[in-house]
């Protein structure tokens, strides 16, 4: 984050391989964290992960797999290291839902004794209705201070929820443009609210940079902003 200067993560939900190649291409030098849900794209192979992990040393990024694991420990360590997508094998981080109890923590990391790897904890989501009440925003919170380990961070909404400055505070629904895309429930803050109000430390910005005539512009652009308010908040 600080040689880049960039606490943007952009969310590649593209379904094609030669889109999240030039995605990673493009936006690539702008970002810290490239953010995939590999499972949507339809022409998936070994070959492109090879080609993800090139652009990630090329560009200095983090692979995080939003994967939103959420099943028993034993279930969890399977999705997480065999199947087609074997993605203990390439992203360096993981999203989980911690409503199967800390098991779902264990169960990953008994699938990786020998690798750097770690997850974000989503104890709030940023989609209209969601169910994250205070108690389960608390009750997650004392899981992810078990596992020091393998919690980089959280995913929330609220500033404040993150008291450890050892974990980071990612926080997705970013956008210059939109309020919301309707009936999907999808919520959007400006990159200053989100960072400032909201407490980010990283942001996650998707159809605001994929679907931007020029993604690299676009992505130079909420880098630019999001990391001028970062400055200012930890300098404030
Ligand atoms: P968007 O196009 O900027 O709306 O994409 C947001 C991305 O962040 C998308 O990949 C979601 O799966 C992801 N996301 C989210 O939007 N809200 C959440 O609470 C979580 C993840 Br957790």
């Amino acid at each position: 984050m600080v040689s880049k200067q960039s606490n943007l993560c952009v969310a590649a939900d593209v379904t094609s391989a030669s889109r999240l190649i030039s995605l990673a291409e493009s936006a690539g030098p702008y970002v810290c964290l490239f953010k995939t849900h590999i499972d949507i794209v339809e022409d998936f192979s070994p070959q492109l992960i090879q080609d993800l992990l090139a652009a990630a040393q090329k560009h200095n990024f983090l692979l995080m797999e939003d994967r939103k694991f959420a099943d028993i420990g034993h279930t969890v360590s399977l999705q997480y290291s065999q199947g087609i997508h074997k993605i203990s094998s390439w992203a360096d981080l993981v999203t989980v839902h911690p409503i199967p109890g800390e098991g779902v923590i264990t169960g990953l990391k008994s699938a990786v004794t020998n690798l750097h790897r770690g997850c974000f904890l989503v104890v709030e989501m940023s989609s209209a209705g969601n169910l994250a009440s205070p108690n389960y925003v608390a009750s997650s919170m004392e899981i992810s201070k078990k596992h020091p380990d393998f919690v980089a961070g959280i995913v929330c909404q609220t500033s404040g929820t993150v008291q450890n400055p050892g974990l980071l505070q990612l926080t997705p629904g970013v956008s210059l443009d939109c309020q919301n895309d309707g009936h999907l429930g999808q919520q959007y803050n400006s990159p200053e609210d989100i960072v400032m109000s909201r407490g980010a430390d990283i942001a996650v910005v998707g159809r605001g940079i994929i679907q931007a005539t020029d993604p690299a512009q676009a992505a130079q652009e909420y880098r630019a902003k999001l990391w001028a308010a970062y400055e200012k908040r930890v300098s404030s």
